[in-house]
């Protein structure tokens, strides 16, 4: 059985109860809720995190391999920012798959640099909180696919 890590990054704790016409209006435990959920449909387990740091994010990237064998990852704004948490990703085997919920390449400048996509197996964007279990799926297919190879 396939063990997933969603990481999620800072003020996506906030979601649902601030600007829902951006990011919707399921909040982070919806979410997480949702993905328990589907992860039985999946046959896999899912772990389902939130930090609003940095640090706290470098670390569970650096040591989930003791646990888990992908990571989805919705950095938050530090996937515009953070050449510390894309080292992070690069140094560890534990593939990860990057995601957002809405897409950053239809907003803000600023947003369409991704540090997280130079060293992610894919991305996902712009669908909302159905995002997740379209990620958790792909990640298990990944993973099954690795093991078989
Ligand atoms: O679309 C995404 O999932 C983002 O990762 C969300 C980040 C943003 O900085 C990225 O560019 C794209 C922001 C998360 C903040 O979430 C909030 C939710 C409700 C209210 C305020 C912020």
């Amino acid at each position: 059985m396939q063990r997933i890590l969603v990481l999620n990054g800072p003020n996506l704790n906030l979601l649902g109860k601030r600007q829902p016409n951006i990011y919707g209006k399921l909040t982070l435990d919806d979410i997480e809720a949702n993905c328990a959920e589907i992860a039985k449909t999946l046959g896999i387990t899912v772990k389902f995190t939130q930090s609003n740091h940095e640090g706290e994010l470098i670390d569970r990237i650096q040591t989930a391999s003791e646990n888990f064998d992908g990571i989805i990852l919705n950095a938050g704004a530090f996937t515009h920012t953070s050449v510390a948490i894309m080292d992070a990703i690069g140094s560890v085997e534990t593939p990860v798959l990057e995601l957002h919920l809405s897409n950053i390449h239809k907003r803000e400048e600023f947003r369409h640099n991704s540090f997280v996509a130079k060293v992610a197996i894919g991305m996902i964007c712009g669908l909302g909180a159905n995002g997740y279990p379209l990620a958790l799926q792909a990640m298990r297919d990944y993973l099954q696919a690795q093991n078989q190879g």
